[in-house]
C-alpha cells in the first residue's frame, strides 16, 4: 500500500489501461455472462452500499429479493416458492445439496446422482459436503439417461441432480421423467437451470423443467447469466418455502436472529439489477432477447455447417458445439471436455458478430 494516496486522475488512467487488457465483448462467444442491461448498472448503482446480510438495516432492498424471488417462482409456476438471492449457480448448486443433507441425516454415507455433463461446481459441493457422487452416462444428445440414473439410486441417495441448459451443450436433461423417478423414490431433486432457467421460459416451445412437475423440489437459477443482471447474481428457488430454514444457524447480533444463506455479506446491488431487467422487459422483451438469440445459434450452425464443420448436436438452449479444428484470432471461443468447439449465442453476440465470425472462419477453411 503507497504510504501517501496518489491522485484519483492517476488511479483511474492506470485503470483504463488495465481495462483495455481485458477481452472486447465484440470477440467474446466464450461466456455465459454478458454485458448487463443498462437498467441493471442504473439499480446496481442507486443500491451499492446494500448489504442483504443484515435485512433488518435494508427493509427496502430486502423486500426487492423477495420481489425478485417472486417473480422466479411465478415464471416457474409455482408463485408460493421460496428462495435467496445467492452469487451464482455454484453458490445455488451447494445450498441445494446441503438442504438435502439435512433432509436425511440418519444417512451415513450420502450420495447424490448426477449426469456426466454436471457443473464443476458439484464437485467442490460434494467436496465441501462429503458426498459421493454418481456421476450418470448421457444419451447420444448429451443428456443425461433417466433409466441409469433410476438404476443408480440406493437408500444413501440423497439428492437427483438434472440440468436444464447444460454448460457444455445447451441441453435439457430429461427433466419430467427424472421427476417422477425422484418422486417415487422419495429423493429431493434439484434442477440446475442456472443458464435455462431464463431461456426456456421464453422458448417458443418450452421444455418442462420447472415447479409444473411435481417433483421438482428446488431450481437454480441465474440472473447474472442470460438475465443480464450485474454480477454476481443467483437465485435458489425452494418448492417448500421454510425448507431453506433447516439450514438455519443463529446469528445472534444481527437485525435476524436467524440465517440461512451461505455468504454472510450479500450484495443487494445486483438482487436489485437482476429484478429491474425482469421488470423492464416483462415477458414480452425476455422472449423477445431470447428468440434473438436462438435465432443467431441457428444462424451460427447453419453457417459452420456450410463450410463442413458439423454440429456436435442439435442444442435445446443457445449454446453451439462443433466437430472443428480451430478457429481464427482474434475469437475468444472455448473447447469442451469432448474436444468440441463452444460459442455461447449470449445477448452480447448480436448477429453481426455472427456474421463476422463466420466470414473469419469461413476465409480460415476455404
Ligand atoms: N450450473 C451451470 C449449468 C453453469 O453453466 C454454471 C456456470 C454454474 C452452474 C455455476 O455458476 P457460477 O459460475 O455463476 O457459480 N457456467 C459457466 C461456466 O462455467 C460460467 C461462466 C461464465 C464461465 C462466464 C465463463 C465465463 O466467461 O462455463
Amino acid at each position: 500500500m503507497l504510504n501517501k494516496g496518489c491522485s484519483e486522475e492517476e488511479i483511474f488512467t492506470f485503470f483504463s489501461q488495465k481495462k483495455r487488457e481485458d477481452m472486447d465483448h465484440d470477440y467474446i462467444l466464450s461466456s455465459m455472462c454478458t454485458i448487463p442491461h443498462p437498467v441493471a448498472v442504473r439499480a446496481h448503482c442507486m443500491f451499492m452500499e446494500t448489504n442483504l446480510g443484515d435485512p433488518g438495516l435494508f427493509l427496502g432492498t430486502a423486500s426487492l429479493e423477495q420481489l425478485l424471488i417472486e417473480r422466479l417462482a411465478t415464471l416457474f409456476h409455482l408463485p408460493t416458492a421460496g428462495g435467496y438471492a445467492t452469487s451464482g449457480g455454484t453458490e445455488s448448486n451447494i445450498q441445494a445439496l446441503r438442504l438435502a443433507k439435512v433432509s436425511k441425516q440418519e444417512v451415513v454415507y450420502p450420495n447424490i446422482v448426477v449426469p456426466e455433463s454436471a457443473h464443476f461446481s458439484f464437485r467442490k459441493a460434494c467436496d465441501l459436503l462429503s458426498l459421493e457422487m454418481r456421476p450418470v452416462p448421457l444419451d447420444r444428445n448429451f443428456r443425461m439417461d433417466a433409466e441409469k440414473a433410476a438404476e443408480q439410486i440406493d437408500k444413501n441417495t440423497i439428492c437427483l441432480v438434472g440440468i436444464a441448459g447444460t454448460t457444455e451443450y445447451g441441453m435439457v436433461d430429461p427433466i419430467a421423467d427424472l421427476a417422477k423417478i425422484a418422486d417415487a423414490q422419495d429423493v429431493l431433486f434439484h434442477v440446475d437451470a442456472a443458464f435455462g432457467g431464463m431461456v426456456i421460459p421464453f422458448l417458443n416451445n418450452p421444455i418442462p423443467f420447472d415447479f409444473a412437475l411435481p417433483g421438482v423440489s428446488t431450481i437454480a437459477v441465474d440472473p447474472h447469466k442470460m438475465g443480464m443482471s450485474t454480477i454476481p447474481a443467483g437465485c435458489l428457488i425452494t418448492r417448500d418455502p421454510d425448507l431453506l430454514h433447516s439450514l438455519n444457524i443463529d446469528t445472534p447480533y444481527l437485525s435476524v436472529k436467524q440465517e440461512y444463506t451461505l455468504a454472510g455479506t450479500r450484495p443487494g446491488a445486483p438482487v436489485v439489477g437482476a429484478l429491474a431487467v425482469l421488470d423492464y422487459l416483462g415477458k414480452e422483451g425476455m422472449r423477445a432477447v431470447v428468440s434473438g438469440c436462438m435465432k443467431n445459434t441457428d444462424r451460427l450452425i447453419a453457417g459452420m455447417e456450410l463450410f463442413g464443420i458439423p454440429r456436435a448436436v442439435t442444442p435445446d438452449v443457445n449454446v453451439a458445439t462443433f466437430t472443428c479444428r480451430g478457429i481464427p484470432e482474434p475469437w475468444k471461443v472455448s473447447w469442451t471436455r469432448q474436444g468440441h468447439l463452444r460459442i455461447v449465442c449470449m445477448p452480447h453476440v448480436h448477429l453481426d458478430r455472427i456474421e463476422a465470425f463466420l466470414k473469419d472462419t469461413g476465409e480460415m477453411y476455404a
